[in-house]
C-alpha cells in the first residue's frame, strides 16, 4: 500500500455555510473536489496525528464513494483510528453522540440534511469538532482559507473496503472499526427518557406514526419506538434509508412531509405524529389534526422539562436562534433563567452547552436539543415529547392550548422563497439595510415599528463576533419581523421571511395563524418591497 500524493487545484467555492459545505452532488463529483475539501479540513486540524475520528453519513447517493476516499485519505494523513457506522450510516445525532461518548477527535458527517439526494441532488461535508458539535466559524474560515491555495492531497492506494460487517480492520496504519450506528444512541436516549412510563402510555393504546422518510432515522426509530417502546411495527413508516431518500425531500414540515400531514388529519388519525430529516437532526411534531410549531415546541419541552429523568434538576438557561419565536423566553422568565437569543446554525450554541450556560436551545428550523449532545435531535425531541404526553395523559392539542393560556400565544410563520436570483435577494437585504435607520416610528397595518436593526451576535463565552445575522424589526404591539437570506441552499437564493405577533389573550388564541399574520405579513411585502424586486406574488414554503 503506497500513499500517493495528488497533484491538483483549488476550488474557488469551499466555503461552509449555515451547516458545512453543500453542493449538487455533480459538483462533488468533479475531479478532486471531494479530496480538496477533505484534505483542507485535515491541514486545519492540529493534532491529528494518532487521533480517532467519527465518520458516517445519512446514506444518501454518493455517501459510499465519499466514504471509500475519506477513509483512504485519513489513513494518508496520519489518523489512528476510524470509527465508522455500518454501511456507512450515522445520524447527526448518533455522530455527534459517538463522538463524545468515545472522546474521539472529531468527525466528517456526510449529509445534506433535508436537501433531496440522487445523482441530480445535494451532497454535503461537514467537519464536528470534538465536542461533538459543528466547526466553530473560526475553523471553517480556516479550512476554506486551505482550500484556496491547496496544491496536492494524500491518499492512500489500496482496494475499498466493505462496511457492512461489525469488526476491526487496518487500512495502512489505521484502525477503521465498524460499529453499530444505533446503539450508544439508543442507550443514551434511555438515560434521559422515562421508557417504562412510554411503555405504558403506547401499551394504553396511545397510538403514533414516525414518518423516517426513507432517510436516517429508519433503523433508529425501530429500534427505540418498536423495540424498546413496544410500539406496533407500522408505528414507523418509510423506515428504510434509501439513495435518493425514494425521491422525496425528507424535510419535516408541512409542505414536505404532507402524507403524515394529512394521516393526521384523517377520522382514524393516530395521537401523535413525527418525521424527521436526511440525517435526523430535524423534527415535526404533530398532533390529532394538531401541528406544533417548533417554537411552541422548544417552549413547551422547556416549561415540561422536569417530567423527564434527565432533567428533572432543571433547566440553566435556554437558548433560540434570533428568528424562532420569543415563546421560550417567556417561559425562561418565569423559570428565572436566562434565554439567549444568537444567530440561525447550531453551531452557535455550542459554546453556550459547553459552558453550561443553557441546557435546551432550539430553532425554528425544526431544530431542538440539549446538553446531551452538541447537535439538534430528531428522536430526542420525539421521545421527550411522548415523555411530556406519557404524563400529562391529555392530547397534544390540549397540552399546547394550556401553555398559550398560561403564556400567552406566539402566532409564527415562515414564508421562503426559493430559487431566487442570487443578485436580486441580495438587492432586497441591501435595500432593506439601507433604510434601517428610517424605519422607527413608522406606522402601518396597525403597527408601528419600535426598532430595526441588523442582528449582530457576541458570543458571552468567547466574545467572537458575527454580523449581518438577519434584519429584524420589531412593533408595537408586541410583533415583529424577520428577514434573511438562507445558508444552505445550493440552488440560487432562499430569502426567508420570519413572522410573529404574540396574543396575550385567551379569546383571541384559535385563530388561523396565515389569518392571525396577514397584516403583518402585508407590512413584510410593503417595508422589504419583495413582489417588485424578486417578482414573486407568494412564497414556495410556509411552515
Ligand atoms: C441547518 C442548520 C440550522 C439552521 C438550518 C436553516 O439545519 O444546522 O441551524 O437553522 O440549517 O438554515 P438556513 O436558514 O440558513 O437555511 P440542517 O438541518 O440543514 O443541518
Amino acid at each position: 500500500m503506497r500513499i500517493r500524493t495528488q497533484a491538483t487545484r483549488p476550488y474557488e467555492d469551499q466555503r461552509p455555510g449555515t451547516s458545512g459545505l453543500r453542493k449538487k452532488v455533480r459538483v462533488f463529483q468533479q475531479p478532486h473536489y471531494l479530496e480538496n475539501f477533505v484534505q483542507s479540513i485535515f491541514d486545519c486540524l492540529d493534532g491529528l496525528a494518532g487521533a480517532t475520528l467519527v465518520l458516517g453519513g445519512d446514506g444518501r447517493y454518493y455517501n459510499d464513494q465519499a466514504l471509500q476516499t475519506i477513509l483512504k485519505m485519513a489513513a494518508a494523513n496520519g489518523v489512528g483510528r476510524v470509527l465508522v457506522g455500518r454501511n456507512g450510516l450515522l445520524s447527526t445525532p448518533a455522530a455527534s453522540c459517538i463522538i463524545r461518548k468515545h472522546g474521539a477527535f472529531g468527525g466528517i458527517l456526510l449529509t445534506a440534511s433535508h436537501n433531496p439526494a440522487g445523482p441530480d441532488g445535494d451532497f454535503g461535508v461537514k467537519y464536528n469538532v470534538g465536542n461533538g458539535g459543528p466547526a466553530p466559524e473560526s475553523l471553517t474560515e480556516r479550512i476554506y482559507a486551505r482550500s484556496r491555495e491547496l496544491r496536492a492531497y494524500r491518499i492512500l492506494e489500496v482496494e475499498d473496503v466493505a462496511l457492512d460487517r461489525l469488526g476491526c480492520f487496518r487500512l495502512g496504519a489505521m484502525t477503521v472499526e465498524v460499529i453499530d450506528p444505533v446503539a450508544d444512541y439508543a442507550e443514551l436516549m434511555e438515560s434521559l427518557f422515562d421508557f417504562d412510563r412510554i411503555h405504558a402510555l403506547l401499551a394504553d393504546g396511545f397510538r403514533i406514526r414516525f414518518d423516517a422518510m426513507h432517510a436516517v432515522t429508519g433503523p433508529y426509530a425501530r429500534e427505540l419506538l418498536v423495540h424498546r417502546l413496544g410500539a406496533p411495527e407500522e408505528s414507523v413508516v418509510h423506515a428504510t434509508p434509501l439513495p435518493d431518500f425514494g425521491g422525496g425531500h425528507p424535510d419535516p414540515n408541512l409542505t414536505y412531509a404532507r402524507p403524515l400531514v394529512e394521516s393526521l388529519w384523517r377520522e382514524d388519525a393516530p395521537d401523535f405524529g413525527a418525521a424527521s430529516d436526511g440525517d435526523g437532526d430535524r423534527n415535526m411534531i404533530l398532533g390529532r389534526g394538531f401541528f406544533v410549531t417548533p417554537s411552541d415546541s422548544l417552549a413547551l419541552l422547556a416549561a415540561h422539562a422536569t417530567c423527564a429523568p434527565g432533567y428533572r434538576d432543571g433547566l440553566a438557561g435556554i437558548a433560540r436562534s434570533m428568528p424562532t419565536s420569543r415563546a421560550a423566553d417567556r417561559v425562561a422568565e418565569r423559570l428565572g433563567i436566562p434565554c439567549y437569543e444568537t444567530p440561525t446554525g447550531w453551531k452557535y450554541f455550542g459554546n453556550l452547552l459547553d459552558a453550561g450556560r443553557i441546557t435546551l436551545c432550539g430553532e425554528e428550523s425544526f431544530g431542538t436539543g440539549s446538553n446531551h449532545i452538541r447537535e439538534k435531535d430528531g428522536l430526542w425531541a420525539v421521545l421527550f415529547w411522548l415523555n411530556l404526553l406519557a404524563v400529562a395523559r391529555q392530547p397534544v392539542a390540549e397540552v399546547v392550548k394550556a401553555h398559550w393560556r398560561a403564556y400567552g400565544r406566539h402566532y409564527y410563520t415562515r414564508h421562503d422563497y426559493e430559487g431566487l436570483d442570487p443578485e436580486a435577494a441580495h438587492r432586497l437585504i441591501e435595500t432593506l439595510r439601507a433604510q434601517l435607520g428610517k424605519l422607527p416610528g413608522r406606522s402601518g397595518q396597525g403597527l408601528r415599528v419600535l426598532q430595526a436593526e441588523d442582528f449582530r451576535y457576541e458570543d458571552p463565552v468567547d466574545h467572537s463576533v458575527s454580523e449581518h445575522q438577519g434584519i429584524r424589526i420589531l412593533f408595537e404591539p408586541e410583533a415583529r419581523l424577520v428577514f434573511r437570506l438562507s445558508g444552505t441552499g445550493t440552488a440560487g437564493a432562499t430569502l426567508r421571511v420570519y413572522v410573529e405577533r404574540f396574543e396575550p389573550d385567551p379569546a383571541q388564541q384559535d385563530q388561523d395563524t396565515q389569518q392571525a399574520l396577514a397584516p403583518l405579513i402585508r407590512l413584510a411585502d410593503e417595508i422589504a418591497g419583495i413582489q417588485r424586486l424578486t417578482g414573486r406574488a407568494r412564497p414556495d414554503v410556509i411552515t
